[in-house]
């Protein structure tokens, strides 16, 4: 029998993709979101709705699965008040969750779709590593960086293995010149997922989310340590057209460092 996965944020896009392409591959799935799966449900899969702000519900979300896929919570940048409840509460509830298990079963894995917005306030052309400091350009991007935080002390503490997926753009194609660097194929995340789950052991690790781009600015990371090998370049869609303001177009985190940004003009 294939492998219990829990994921959370089911109904958003990118778990939209992930949801039948992984039950394709024989994973059982307890499909998680505030609002409805909107799609037929895929074979072996449940959906079980849940608040992330509510930590008895993600506990009974977690309760004898073998990885939990946290993809809830809020994608774009949103004021503080906003951010609180589905990014810190919910990474929160999930992590603990993750370190009591029920009695009889080993604690989940946790893969968490981190982001560049992490580093966002990065230079665009700046070369980084996963070692490089944080960066981040607004709160959606410090509720990331928090996350990766956390999983780190939640395995040095208490050995709960954890994987960051420092997701670029994940889109079926890129469509603006800053994705020539960040894309994240569709096909890719997924392999990115998979490698995730499947590694043998993976302590705390950070991996870019970003495909084999010629143009991308993200290196060192723990991808071989995992066994992420991307397949695919944003470089065959080039060339591809400038978006937004300056600020947006000088920084990796592009509209997402811009927006409210009290140095604009
Ligand atoms: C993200 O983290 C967002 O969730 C997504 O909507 C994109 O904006 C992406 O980053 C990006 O930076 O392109």
């Amino acid at each position: 029998m294939g492998k219990l996965l829990v994921l959370t944020g089911a109904s958003g896009t990118l778990g939209r993709f992930l949801a039948p392409a992984l039950a394709a591959q024989g994973y059982r799935l307890r499909l998680s979101d505030i609002v409805a799966f909107p799609d037929p449900l895929p074979e072996g899969a449940s959906f079980h709705p849940a608040d992330l702000a509510d930590a008895g519900a993600v506990a009974d979300l977690l309760a004898g699965c073998d990885a939990v896929l946290h993809f809830g919570g809020i994608s774009v940048e949103k004021p503080w008040a906003q951010i609180v409840g589905p990014n810190l509460l919910g990474v929160t509830h999930i992590f603990e969750a993750a370190r009591t298990p029920l009695p009889g079963h080993r604690m989940p894995r946790v893969i968490f779709a981190s982001s560049n917005h992490t580093i966002g306030f990065y230079e665009r052309g700046t070369v980084l590593s996963t070692d490089d400091p944080y960066r981040t350009d607004g709160y959606y991007g410090l509720s990331k960086a928090y996350g990766e935080l956390l999983g780190r002390m939640m395995f040095d503490k208490h050995g709960v293995e954890n994987v960051h997926l420092r997701i670029g753009s994940a889109l079926p194609a890129p469509t603006e010149a800053r994705h020539l660097a960040t894309w994240l194929s569709l096909a890719d995340l997924l392999r990115l997922v998979i490698a995730a789950l499947e590694a043998a052991q993976t302590g705390h690790a950070i991996v870019w989310g970003v495909s084999a781009n010629q143009g991308r600015w993200w290196q060192g990371d723990d991808a071989a340590r995992i066994g992420y090998v991307p397949q695919d370049d944003a470089a065959r869609f080039a060339p591809l057209s400038e978006r937004g303001d300056a600020l947006t177009r000088q920084y990796q985190g592009g509209s997402f460092a811009a927006q409210d940004n009290s140095r604009a003009g």
